[in-house]
């Protein structure tokens, strides 16, 4: 590891130009370092990544570009009408998804967001899902957990390593607001499993209600989930059906070069749909689950839950003649409630042709699972050691005042905003509030297994902070410790895996990341009613890593902007 990644400017430059169309633009960023491009990741070589590759082991050993990559955010009231019918919404600069944020692996990230909302007087905060936030928790933009809320006219400032590289995504973790439209992407340039021609970037599966996720929240709570009105593709779709008059909106659509393969980084942005993703005739080679490359599988439909990514390689393979074919992201109707469930598609034009796809979809059986996991063999094999404490949490669901409330092990999360996890380290709190449903991991470098079983026909994407962890068992029925064979050798590793509907999931993780780092399901109607628990890791070696003049000038804005405004905790905290 004597070199490193690190170009002069006209260097960077000339060896952008080399690798083409294969790497985003340089950024034209405000007080930034000049791109540092690695050499040697080209179209036939995506494994490689100047003198580190995919077999360099990303969890001990990190290029240092010696880059920081500054993105100043700001978040707003908007109304869009990305189906074509118009509603209010929040956004990140103005579009839904907010823009995307590129760094190389190794770079420093440095992220200001600010709130300037006017109309809506919500707090905020930027979750950069899956960035495991290493030795730095204080950056992992939990609302109640690592912050108090940004008041409006404040900025937070995120700062973190891309210790790893691939597709992911930042959303905002206030309450309901990241599917109020407060999300974009994460790329984060290295090594790849698979080779490409062309990356063409984020692309986004949301649903999308003609009402806000606020106004629909209380029904979500009194009477379970809402049918929702539509689907994006990347932020759009039409509404209403193909040849009606009354139909709205515009589809995205992308024209594909007969020959040549696309790298594409799918993410499931929903706030409580499970989708099937496909491209009528096309074969999909995925790559990479979640933020971790895999050994190539070929598939016709990928399932993909909520919070998680695949990043697919298709190759336009199908005709050499201008024709078109549909692209789709199918609502899985065994746990979501959609009004367009066939009509959230986008289109794929090959060369100028500009009709509308006849073609006709794969056919499939409507489940919510993940895919096989057979097929996600991470590419750098990991094996896992054995437990050093193991975890079980049942999953329950009741009702409290009337309203549904998710149940960990008895407890549902309820945090006060006002007072995070790392506010109450900082004033030596050491026994926390059943409530605010805290796991203490105090030792370093231990193997937790942390089984999470439901007897309830509804599946639900998992998802943790701060680490990767490794999906040992997944099935339906009950778990047991003395028959459910455990998958400890290079088993799939990711941030969020789902819990199958009536059976159980074992996920396991080591203590290598001391912080307060949440564990929770990724519905939104399930996060905000409590289905959420915090692992408190290594407590205490977390106040050195925390800057608690930040933390307290955060909070002190956040709870005069509470009184002035007169806002009341409506959900979990989370
Ligand atoms: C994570 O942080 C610790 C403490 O600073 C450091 O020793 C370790 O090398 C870091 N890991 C990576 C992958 O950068
Ligand atoms: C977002 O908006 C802010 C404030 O308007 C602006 O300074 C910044 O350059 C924009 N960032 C991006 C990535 O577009
Ligand atoms: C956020 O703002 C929306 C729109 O004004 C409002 O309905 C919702 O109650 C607010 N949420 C919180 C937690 O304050
Ligand atoms: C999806 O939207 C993001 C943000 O606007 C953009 O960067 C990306 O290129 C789009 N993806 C595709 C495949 O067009
Ligand atoms: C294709 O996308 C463009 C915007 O990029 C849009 O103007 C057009 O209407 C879309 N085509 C269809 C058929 O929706
Ligand atoms: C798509 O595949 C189907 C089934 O194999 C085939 O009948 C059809 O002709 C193909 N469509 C196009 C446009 O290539
Ligand atoms: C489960 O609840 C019991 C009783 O409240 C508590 O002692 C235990 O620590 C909890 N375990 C987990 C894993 O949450
Ligand atoms: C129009 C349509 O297909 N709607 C479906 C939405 O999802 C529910 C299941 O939750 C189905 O029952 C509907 O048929
Ligand atoms: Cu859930």
């Amino acid at each position: 590891m004597s070199l490193r990644c690190v170009l002069s400017s006209s260097l960077a430059l000339m060896a952008l130009a080399a690798l083409g169309s294969s790497s985003p633009s340089p950024l034209l960023n405000h007080g930034l370092s000049r791109r540092a491009v690695c050499s040697g990741n080209t179209a036939t070589t995506r494994d490689q990544w100047c003198d580190f590759s995919l077999t360099t082991d990303y969890y001990t050993t990190v290029p240092e570009t010696g880059v920081t990559r500054e993105y100043f955010l700001e978040l707003t009231d908007v109304t869009v009408s990305p189906d074509g019918v118009s509603r209010t919404a929040m956004a990140i600069n103005g579009t839904i998804p907010g823009p995307t944020i590129f760094a190389d692996w190794g770079d420093t990230v440095v992220v200001h967001l600010t709130n300037s909302l006017t109309t809506s007087v919500n707090g905020s905060s930027i979750h950069f899902h899956g960035i495991r936030q290493n030795f730095t928790n204080q950056n992992d933009g939990v609302a109640s957990i690592t912050q108090c809320p940004t008041a409006v006219g404040e900025t937070t400032t995120y700062t973190w390593r891309a210790t790893q590289y691939g597709s992911t995504w930042y959303h905002s973790h206030f309450a309901l607001q990241a599917w109020q439209g407060v999300f974009g992407g994460i790329i984060i340039n290295g090594p790849a499993s698979g080779n490409y021609d062309q990356d063409l970037g984020m692309l986004f599966l949301n649903d999308w209600s003609h009402q806000t996720v606020d106004e629909l929240f209380e029904e979500a709570e009194t009477s379970g989930p809402p049918t929702l009105d539509n689907g994006l593709i990347n932020g759009t779709n039409v509404f209403g059906s193909d040849g009606s008059d009354t139909q709205t909106g515009s589809r995205f659509n992308v024209s594909f070069v007969s020959g040549t393969s696309y790298r594409i980084r799918l993410v499931n942005g929903a706030v409580d749909t499970h989708f099937k993703f496909s491209i009528d005739n096309h074969t999909l080679t995925v790559i990479g689950t979640d933020l971790v490359p895999i050994t190539p599988y070929t598939t016709n439909i990928v399932n993909i839950g909520m919070g998680q990514r695949y990043d697919i390689v298709v190759t336009a393979d199908q005709s050499a003649v201008a024709t078109d074919f549909w692209m789709r992201a199918i609502p899985q109707v065994a746990c979501s409630d959609n009004d367009s469930t066939d009509n959230i598609r986008g289109i794929v034009h090959y060369a100028d042709s500009t009709s509308t796809p006849t073609t006709t979809g794969f056919s499939y059986t409507d489940s919510c699972a993940d895919e096989a996991t057979a097929s996600l063999v991470p590419a750098l094999t990991k094996t896992v050691d054995d437990e050093t404490s193991e975890i079980l949490d049942v999953v329950t669901v009741g009702r409290t005042n009337n309203v549904f409330r998710w149940f960990l092990n008895s407890t549902t999360m309820v945090v006060d905003w006002a007072n995070p996890t790392l506010l109450q380290l900082s004033n030596e709190v050491t026994t926390f509030d059943t409530s605010n449903a805290v796991i203490e991991l105090p030792n370093a470098d231990e193997w937790v297994y942390v089984v999470i079983e439901t007897t309830l026909p509804i599946p639900h994407p998992i998802h943790l902070h701060g680490f990767d962890f490794f999906v040992l068992a997944q099935g339906t029925g009950t778990f047991s410790a003395s028959t459910t064979s455990l998958n400890t050798a290079n088993p799939p590793r990711r941030d969020t895996a789902m819990l199958p509907a009536s059976g159980f999931v074992v996920l396991a993780f080591e203590t290598d990341n001391p912080g307060a780092w949440l564990m929770h399901c990724h519905i939104g109607w399930h996060t905000s009613e409590g289905f959420a628990l915090q692992f408190i890791v290594r407590r205490d070696e977390i106040l050195d890593l925390v800057d608690t003049t930040v933390l307290q000038d955060t909070c002190s804005a956040w709870s005069s902007h509470v009184t002035t405004e007169s806002i009341v905790q409506e959900d979990s905290g989370v």
